[in-house]
């Protein structure tokens, strides 16, 4: 949410909750979120130190519903929810906007961090699809509070994973990490004793580094202060939670749409940056 007044615990809504409600939660909140089978739920397994979360191989989603676990890490309290298959082209269905407020409801009163979650050496079309649902589920804004992790960080055995992104030929990974000012991070969600130990140092570095830049503010929007309320009177009535749906989709279109609006009008721009540039080397070159 840009733009609007920052309380001390996270970006303020017109209309918002008290701030002090807010305050009530201290835990570090992560969200899961990139496409099937990518690597989300072990990820979460090796934040926690624990297996809580269900990871397999599979041909079809393994992770069903949206699922909150907790632990510390680092001393400090923290809540992690994986996601099922929310980040995807398929229909945008009942289901969806089911599981959508759901994410919403474990997370409010909103993320410190989303983990996009991708399968290092594969980031492909549905990747970038996935980027771009993370915008359209939670706002455009929510890419302030985004680190790329990298899974099978194994794969690079001697290699440097500074390295690889830099070095990479793949322009969408390299646009994702630019606008992610280049916050990003590898684990080997198989590592056990040290390198386990040292891979969730690295990755908690990062995410303080963020949590810095974002002077410990997390992420916020009308939605999650909706959730917050209903979460607040005990999840509400049925009458309450289907009113709470209708919510939850009315937002996610308005945010589709924003984002329409937003690239409608950088279009243009692109276009004649792209006509000025071949001019120019048209003029130098013949001139
Ligand atoms: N070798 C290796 N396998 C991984 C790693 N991360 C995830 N996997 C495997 O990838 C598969 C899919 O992982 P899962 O957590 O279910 O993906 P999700 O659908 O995104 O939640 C599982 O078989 C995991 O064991 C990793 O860092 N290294
Ligand atoms: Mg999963």
């Amino acid at each position: 949410m840009e733009g609007l007044p920052k309380s001390s615990y996270g970006t303020k809504a017109e209309g918002s909750v008290e701030d002090t409600q807010l305050a009530s939660n201290s835990s570090l909140r992560v969200i899961l979120v990139g496409k099937s089978g990518c690597g989300k739920s072990a990820t979460g397994n090796s934040i926690l130190c624990k297996t809580v979360f269900e990871s397999r191989l599979a041909a079809q989603p393994v992770t069903r519903k949206c699922q909150v676990e907790t632990g510390t890490w680092n001393g400090r309290n923290i809540q992690v929810v994986d996601t099922p298959s929310i980040f995807e082209t398929k229909a945008q269905d009942q289901e969806m906007y089911k599981d959508i407020g759901d994410c919403y409801l474990l997370s409010a009163p909103g993320p410190h961090v989303l983990l996009l979650v991708t399968q290092l050496g594969h980031f492909t079309a549905q990747d970038t699809v996935a980027v771009r649902r993370v915008k359209e589920v939670f706002g455009a804004g929510a890419m302030k509070h985004v680190v790329v992790l990298f899974t099978h960080k194994e794969d690079l055995g001697d290699g440097s994973l500074d390295d690889y992104v830099d070095k990479t030929d793949n322009h969408s990974l390299q646009s994702l990490v630019q606008e992610c000012k280049n916050r990003y991070c590898g684990l080997n969600n198989k590592a056990t004793g040290e390198e386990q130990r040292e891979q969730l140092e690295k990755l908690m570095a990062v995410v303080e580094k963020l949590e810095s830049d974002n002077q410990s503010h997390f992420y916020t929007n009308d939605l999650f202060l909706d959730a917050k309320m209903l979460q607040g009177g005990g999840n509400g009535t049925p009458e309450e939670h289907r009113c709470y749906l209708t919510k939850v989709q009315v937002h996610i279109e308005k945010q589709k749409q924003d984002l329409k609006a937003t690239e409608s009008r950088w279009a243009p721009k692109v276009v004649q940056s792209i006509i000025f540039f071949f001019l120019m080397k048209y003029f130098i070159l013949f001139f």
